[in-house]
């Protein structure tokens, strides 16, 4: 029995969730509060000192990344070609910057100023931005339409859909969805991946309320 460990939220569990659940493995998903993580990690049950972890019978893997890559197996959704899961792995490894854009902005407890700092990311000369402008790119330059090229869906895609889009969910104050109305690419490649009956099976006891709405078809649509 796996036993993923992480917050109620989408953030760096989604795509592990989403492969856990299409792998057909008996799985648990174990949501945790603040008070619970500070007493794993201090526990020493945190191997990095944060979550997400998966537990295993062999064992506690730690790091979102590596998570996935363990569970991707599992699910077909790491390429068996070598080059295609290199490039699956690139596209993984360079989606790091977006994940770290926010990061100065967590912990910023005046709001109007983490609001303030959280438009910055976003606005004309924002990190966030720069890296939404690669990733609008990079999936131009994709043949297939997956993210890494690669010739099915593939751990950078769920990598990517969940990580990219659920930044627009409202979850992090300051972060306006309509940011995606800008970037053709990417709202075409939102409607291919949640309108794959892999990823539409996994949402589909989600509504619009649900902090996932981010992941349902037609989410951008409006904006
Ligand atoms: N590189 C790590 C980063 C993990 C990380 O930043 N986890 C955050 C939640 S998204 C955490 O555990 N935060 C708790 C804290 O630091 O207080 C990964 O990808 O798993």
């Amino acid at each position: 029995m796996l036993r993923l460990i992480y917050f109620s939220t989408p953030g760096r569990a989604e795509a592990i969730r989403v492969a856990l659940s299409l792998s057909g493995e008996q799985w648990e998903d174990v949501t945790v509060d603040g008070i619970k993580y500070r007493s794993m990690k201090d526990n020493g049950d945190l191997p990095w000192g944060m979550l997400p972890v998966l537990q295993t019978p062999n064992g506690t893997i730690a790091e979102s990344t590596a998570i996935l890559r363990f569970v991707g197996r599992m699910s077909g959704f790491v390429p068996d070609e070598q080059f295609q899961r290199a490039k699956a792995d690139e596209f993984i490894d360079g989606m790091e910057p977006l994940s770290k854009a926010l990061d100065s902005t967590f912990g910023i407890s005046d709001d109007d100023e983490r609001i303030r700092l959280r438009k910055e990311v976003f606005g004309p000369d924002g990190n966030g931005t720069k890296n939404l402008l690669l990733l609008e790119r990079k999936i131009s330059e994709s043949k297939t339409g997956w993210a890494a090229g690669t010739d099915d869906m593939s751990i950078a895609d769920l990598k990517l859909f969940t990580g990219l889009f659920g930044l627009f969910s409202g979850n992090y104050d300051g972060i306006d969805a309509a940011v995606i109305s800008n970037y053709p690419r990417l709202i075409e490649y939102h409607d291919k991946i949640a309108n794959d009956p892999r990823i539409k099976q996994y949402y589909a006891g989600t509504n619009s309320e649900d902090i996932r709405w981010t992941f349902l078809p037609g989410a951008f649509k409006q904006n």
